[in-house]
């Protein structure tokens, strides 16, 4: 039993209001989890994978309805709709909570009721916070251990009486005697609710079984209610990477880097630079908790403890560092089944198999015009299976460098940098992205505006949050803080070709950006920020012609014309809340094209 009187007021108001047949606490041992996992294949809620091939490793294959983060499901309840803002849908809780409890009646009937405490961050460091997840769901236990760290150090500190984030999961499928459990119960869309009361510091999740919905740990504590505690207590939960860079003289350097979701966030983590004498080491793959220190410089952690990647696209070419990540004590969902029960996923190799289990459990053979893979399928795999895991990956590091970025075809260049640092607000505030298979939505391909790459992620009112941003500043100066650059891998020709490499060319750019963090002068002035002198740019043994670099590095002022039309469109949804920042700094990017 844990010695936390809270928690266990709270164990027992959710044992009775949810009804299960049993509790386990989650004690996070191996041998836990290999008990879990076994009773998950014997159960048929899982596939064990070919041990020869893929030691220690499980296929879950989810409900066709439960594929991805669900944002029309996803709502932040404040007292006040102002608290929420524009870009979040919000039910007060006097109306939500009452709704949800009527779910969560009984919702655990027939089910095992698990306690999972843990940490985001590494146990007991100072940027790190605890969490405790009650969940129904054995596949979010098995995510969840690999994801944060769970365990009896995590115990011990709830012992002590430090406090915690409550997050409560159903999969809002309770069963009668005798009914037969589905290999992955959820309930109908319209009863799914991923809710969020940031002024309790507590999440209820009721109805979807799938990662970020479920998961708790990751988008619901580490980025909705931690950008709120973030805000409450003066630092940054962000949608970010976190990069270490060696340099061939052995000079080191941290980025942060935020992209919407699969834009490529995983493969830059885990580059493979093609510039010789370069090495680059991972830190974290998606979210960044960042503090300023005394010294007035920004430092970073990952909260998380495991990658949750999307398998799509991820190959020996694009990212040879996830596939061997990946090799063992995997969790992947989604993906397709091989003949010899390992796991297979489009743009995994070149040759397609001939006949594979398609992610729903049915036969697939090459040449069908369906794929056999879902678009959004995940690996779920622990830090330290990265190959390149930095060894300070537990340690708060000092970022030079803070990279926004987002798939634009056009307008926006290869690389450029802001002009200081709330200009660099301004950057991340215009950040837009064409849509992917991330979450469910039927505009994939369109682009969408996605600030700092939080549009879903931040828990409060979009325009403190950015006023939050300009806080920071304030605490701090230019010279100390890290430099904001864009980048976007993804500008296409006229023949709607990707002009740029990408993958380990990408570490050309990094190094641009590094020398860019010295002030060297390798960088040419244009109305949007510096962006990279041609000649300057290291471009050995890379096969680009000066057309193709003329078009990446292109600022047209026709087509920037467009541009800031349409940010003055989008920021029309901040009413009169519009922070003075960005309608400064949109001012003078006007003056600076002289429109
Ligand atoms: C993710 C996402 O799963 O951003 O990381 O959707
Ligand atoms: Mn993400």
């Amino acid at each position: 039993m844990i010695k936390n009187d809270l928690l266990n007021e709270w164990i027992q108001e959710i044992q009775s209001l949810c009804n299960p047949d049993n509790i386990v606490i989650w004690q996070g041992t191996q041998k836990q989890y290999d008990e879990l996992a076994e009773d998950c294949v014997s159960t048929g809620k899982a596939i064990r994978l070919n041990p020869k091939k893929r030691p220690n490793s499980l296929l879950f294959r989810s409900h066709p309805s439960d594929v991805a983060r669900v944002e029309k499901r996803t709502f932040i309840s404040t007292t006040k709709e102002s608290d929420a803002g524009p870009t979040n849908n919000w039910i007060s809780p006097s109306e939500l909570k009452p709704i949800m409890t009527e779910l969560f009646r009984n919702s655990m009937v027939g089910r095992t009721m698990y306690i999972i405490p843990y940490s985001m961050g590494p146990i007991g460091h100072e940027f790190s916070k605890i969490g405790v997840e009650i969940t129904d769901s054995p596949y979010v236990v098995l995510n969840m251990h690999i994801m944060t760290r769970t365990g009896k150090l995590v115990i011990d500190l709830l012992n002590k009486g430090e406090t915690f984030v409550k997050c409560l999961h159903s999969v809002g499928y309770p069963l009668k005697p005798g009914q037969i459990d589905p290999a992955w119960p959820c309930a109908p869309m319209e009863e799914k609710y991923i809710s969020h009361f940031p002024e309790e510091n507590m999440v209820w999740s009721y109805g979807s079984g799938y990662g970020g919905n479920a998961l708790l740990g990751k988008k619901c504590f580490a980025l909705r209610i931690a950008s709120n505690q973030a805000r409450n207590e003066g630092w940054l939960a962000e949608h970010m990477l976190i990069l270490k860079l060696t340099d061939p003289k052995g000079e080191i350097n941290y980025v942060t880097g935020a992209f919407p979701s699969a834009c490529g966030k995983t493969n830059l983590a885990m580059i493979n630079p093609s510039l010789e004498g370069w090495k680059a080491e991972t830190c974290g793959d998606d979210i960044a908790w960042m503090r300023l220190k005394k010294d007035g410089k920004l430092y970073a952690i990952n909260p998380e403890n495991g990658f949750f990647g999307v398998t799509s696209g991820t190959s020996e070419k694009s990212n040879p560092v996830a596939l061997a990540t990946v090799k063992r004590d995997t969790i992947f969902t989604n993906a397709a089944l091989t003949d010899d029960f390992d796991v297979w996923w489009e743009d995994l190799t070149d040759e397609v198999p001939v006949h594979l289990i398609d992610w729903q459990g049915n036969d697939w053979n090459k040449g069908s015009d369906v794929r056999p893979d879902h678009p959004n399928a995940r690996f779920t795999a622990p830090l330290t299976n990265c190959p390149i895991l930095a060894k300070e990956y537990e340690e708060a590091v000092p970022i030079k460098a803070i990279l926004f970025g987002g798939r634009r075809p056009t307008t926006i260049p290869l690389i450029h940098q802001s002009f200081n640092f709330l200009h660099g607000i301004f950057i991340g505030s215009i950040m837009g992205s064409q849509i992917t298979a991330a979450t469910i939505d039927d505009n994939i391909g369109k682009v969408r505006r996605d600030p700092f790459a939080m549009l879903p992620f931040i828990g409060y009112n979009i325009a403190d949050y950015v006023n939050h941003w300009v806080d920071i500043y304030k605490e701090s100066t230019d010279a100390l803080l890290p430099k904001i650059f864009f980048v976007n891998w993804f500008r296409k020709d006229e023949n709607n070709k990707y002009i740029w490499p990408g993958f380990g060319e990408n570490s050309r750019i990094l190094k641009w950006i590094l020398e860019r963090t010295k002030d060297y002068a390798n960088h040419k002035i244009t109305p949007i920020g510096y962006v990279p002198d041609i000649n300057r740019l290291d471009l050995r043994n890379l096969n680009i012609t000066k057309k193709a670099l003329d078009t990446l590095f292109k600022v047209d002022e026709k087509t920037w014309l467009k541009e800031i039309h349409s940010i003055e469109e989008y920021y029309k949804m901040y009413k009169d809340t519009l922070p003075d920042v960005l309608s400064n700094q949109l001012k003078l990017l006007k003056e600076r094209f002289g429109f």
